[in-house]
């Protein structure tokens, strides 16, 4: 099996991205230590603080958080770094070529239940007129991602990357200590009979959502034709992980609940790396009002309704909007 570098030079990407890539990932070996660690690592439970979005902070996401920050601003590639658990965006180097999206620990509720988790990351260059403390920088649409990727720390340490030349899947080998390449390419399939969601939201959602997925119950005795079965981790990566294996559609859609915030999922480094994986992989993803990587952010930790999975799944999905 092939190492991590000599597959990204097949990808052709330039050595400076590998070397952030490298440094990415060694975060992530150590945080996927403590997490196998368990409640041995002394990082369960929670902090008495919440973050910028008002969520209890787990001590694994902070741990998570300072390791990724520290590791990226000492490297001398990134100009900036922003996370889910920071307010704004954090300056590093000026000379610093890339900057980084990142949430540190997605999935903080599985933490202490010993489900999965995982660590989401988005790369985008740095505009060079722009000084490392301005967070604008980051206000890129995902179209201009140069790498997208994320781990889940699993039974086994997953990492599921593009740098646009396919999706690709590795593993963490503890014998040698580094990621290789287990499959090249990974493809969506077109069709899929699993849906994931999480139905107790569904007073909220808006009408076209409750027909499409009301149809989806009803399965062969609906207008689908067919049955489908649901599934719903609770963390993006282990749902969209599951999706990228094995098809599937995964939406967090609008909802009523709270009218100043209608969506839960943050653009920046939820939905936008994700997307990238998944369109390189073959699948759509979307928002009921087009592609997710064509929105213009408008600030760091915006939030955005999410369709993607499947092809043939999303669109038919999207026709219920029409
Ligand atoms: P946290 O990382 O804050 O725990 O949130 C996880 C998440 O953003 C995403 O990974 C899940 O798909 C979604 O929230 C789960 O939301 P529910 O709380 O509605 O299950």
């Amino acid at each position: 099996m092939q190492r991590l570098a000599p597959a990204l030079r097949e990808d052709n990407v330039p050595l400076d991205l590998i070397s952030l890539i490298e440094t990415i990932l060694a975060a992530t070996k150590e945080i996927s230590f403590r997490v196998s660690q368990g409640h041995l690592s002394d990082s369960m439970g929670s902090t008495l603080d919440e973050n910028i979005q008002g969520e209890v902070q787990k001590k694994l996401d902070v741990v998570a958080n300072e390791l990724f920050k520290d590791i990226l601003l000492e490297s001398g590639f990134v100009k900036a770094v922003s996370s889910e658990e920071e307010d704004t965006s954090v300056a590093g180097d000026e000379d610093g070529k890339y900057i980084v999206s990142f949430d540190p620990l997605d999935g903080s509720s599985n933490i202490d239940i010993n489900s999965l988790i995982g660590t989401i990351f988005s790369i985008h260059q740095a505009p060079t007129d722009m000084a490392a403390s301005n967070p604008d920088m980051f206000k890129q649409s995902g179209n201009h991602q140069v790498c997208a990727g994320y781990v889940l720390y699993g039974p086994s340490t997953t990492l599921v990357m593009t740098t646009g030349s396919g999706t690709h899947f590795y593993v963490l080998d503890r014998t040698h200590g580094g990621y290789l390449l287990v499959e090249r390419n990974l493809q969506v399939p077109e069709e899929t009979q699993e849906f994931a969601i999480n139905m107790s939201n569904q007073r909220f959602w808006q009408p076209p959502m409750q027909n499409y997925i009301s149809d989806l119950l009803a399965g062969d005795t609906g207008p689908r034709g067919k049955n489908f079965n649901m599934r719903w981790i609770a963390a993006m990566v282990g749902d969209i992980h599951r999706v990228l294996t094995r098809g599937g559609i995964f939406t967090y859609p609008a909802d009523n609940r709270n009218p100043e915030k209608p969506y839960k999922l943050r653009l920046m480094y939820e939905a936008n790396p994700m997307s990238f994986l998944i369109e390189q992989a073959g699948g759509l993803a979307m928002t009921s009002q087009g592609r997710i990587m064509d929105i213009e952010p408008t600030d760091i930790h915006q939030r955005v309704e999410v369709i993607m999975g499947s092809k043939n799944e999303v669109e038919a999905c999207l026709g219920y909007y029409k």
